[in-house]
């Protein structure tokens, strides 16, 4: 799978982020809960330097449970703070903002000390659809930002105040420029990180039906009424386009309507609650 999307407006925003992280106190760093090890942005490792981060395990309406677990533990384990969440669901707000009150009590205190008093501010970074633009308007309880269901969304720098005088700086989604994992750039694809146009969607669902039908093969055969998913994941393709009367006139295979189906139907959760990966990929 040979994947390159690494368009000019994601140099351009590392670069803000390298400026901008020193003018924050913390830095919320949120990972899709269906795949939170793909999540994880070489970039970042500069920008962030000493800042305390917050880990935000987003999504995880999406996500299994068990294995969202795993990762709360790994976190736990390795003394970082971390908050699992769903973005969309209103309520979730305050264990984000009683997250980053925590890493930034002992700078809080230091100014209280010296009498000053400076409003507390958070870079959020993560790849592309991660839902950053989500969270902060989770927490400013407004639509304060864009959101949208596909990479790219967030073009520029935002800044955004919240009553409790927190300031969050929203990000566009930062990939890198070459993936030498196929896995891990896969797994971007399934969940939306990398812009569709630029991968073979035959290909990426292929994929997806290989790793489902070795983690996941109930849900595979119940969502697609399959009854043997050790079938190669071509075969189990054309098997779902036909079930599902995906063909072109003649009766080949409409493929790109297959390929955007399967795709669709795991990003809506219609499969099942679903993570590819656990923190044993990270020790
Ligand atoms: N099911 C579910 N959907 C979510 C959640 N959080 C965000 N989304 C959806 O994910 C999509 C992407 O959300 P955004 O907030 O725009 O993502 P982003 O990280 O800002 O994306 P870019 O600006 O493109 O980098 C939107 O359709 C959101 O509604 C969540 O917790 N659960
Ligand atoms: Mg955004």
């Amino acid at each position: 799978m040979n994947i390159q999307w690494f368009p000019g407006h994601m140099t351009k925003a590392l670069r803000m982020m390298e400026e901008n992280v020193k003018i924050v106190d913390a830095i919320g760093y949120v990972l899709d809960a269906r795949s939170p090890a793909a999540c994880f942005n070489p970039s970042f490792d500069k920008i962030i330097g000493n800042k305390p981060v917050v880990f935000i395990l987003n999504k995880c309406d999406l996500a299994d449970d068990k294995k969202v677990e795993e990762w709360c533990n790994y976190f736990r384990h390795s003394n970082l703070s971390f908050v699992k969440i769903t973005a969309t669901a209103s309520k979730e707000a305050s264990k984000i903002t009683q997250a980053f009150a925590t890493v930034t009590a002992p700078l809080r205190e230091k100014l209280k000390a010296k009498g000053l008093f400076k409003p507390v501010r958070c870079l959020i970074i993560g790849v592309p659809n991660c839902g950053k633009s989500t969270i902060i308007n989770c927490l400013s309880g407004r639509k304060a930002v864009i959101t949208g269901d596909r990479p790219g969304v967030t073009k520029g720098k935002q800044w955004v105040r919240l009553q409790s005088g927190l300031e969050l700086l929203d990000t566009p989604g930062t990939l890198w420029p070459k993936f030498d994992n196929d896995t891990v750039a896969s797994r971007l694809c399934f969940i939306g990180s990398i812009k569709d146009d630029v991968v073979d969607l035959y290909e990426v669902s292929c994929m997806l039906l290989n790793e489902l039908s070795a983690m996941y093969p109930q849900y595979l055969k119940d969502r697609f009424k399959l009854t043997d998913v050790t079938l190669p994941a071509n075969a189990l393709f054309e098997q779902i386009a036909t079930k599902r009367g995906f063909l072109l006139r003649g009766g080949d295979i409409d493929v790109e309507r297959c390929a955007k189906a399967i795709l669709d139907d795991f990003r809506k959760g219609k499969i099942g609650k679903i993570t590819f990966d656990t923190p044993e990929v990270l020790l």
